[in-house]
């Protein structure tokens, strides 16, 4: 029974965020999701326009998603793969190498991003059609 762990704010959830959980999904047979709070978002310098709370419920309705947990801090990974006995920590390649400390702590692995969608790109999106009314 391998449990994996993955770290987000899941904003506007688009194809990109499901393909990466499905990914980490596979990759054990628990998937537990931190979903990033909107005052943690600040510290990454992150303004999303959904709130945590409908953040955390629609990823928690996502059929491969176990078990959704807060992201409150940039330190609370450890604590967390500890507190759960996370075997797999998975996230992001745009993260690639930026959680190797955690080898010390339980697998790592960078997944694949899905290219060509973001939730930046979203919002320009929207932005450029609302010029456009
Ligand atoms: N993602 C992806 N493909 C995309 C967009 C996002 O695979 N086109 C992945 C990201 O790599 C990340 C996850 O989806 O693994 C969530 O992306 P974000 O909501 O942008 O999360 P992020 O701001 O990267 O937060 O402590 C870690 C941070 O909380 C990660």
């Amino acid at each position: 029974m391998k449990t994996v762990i993955t770290y987000g704010t899941f904003d506007m959830f688009h194809i990109g965020h499901l393909n990466l959980l499905k990914r980490a999904k596979k990759l054990g047979d628990k998937l537990i999701v931190a979903v990033s709070t909107d005052e943690f978002n600040s510290l990454k310098n992150k303004k999303s326009v959904i709130c945590y709370e409908q953040r955390a419920k629609i990823v928690s309705h996502i059929d491969c998603v176990d078990k959704v947990i807060a992201e409150n801090s940039w330190e609370q990974k450890i604590q967390d793969i500890q507190k759960y006995n996370i075997d797999i920590f998975a996230i992001g390649d745009d993260w690639l190498g930026k959680f190797d400390f955690l080898k010390e702590f339980c697998e790592v692995v960078y997944l694949e991003r899905t290219k060509n969608v973001s939730t930046s790109n979203l919002k320009n999106k929207i932005g450029q059609i609302n010029e456009l009314l």
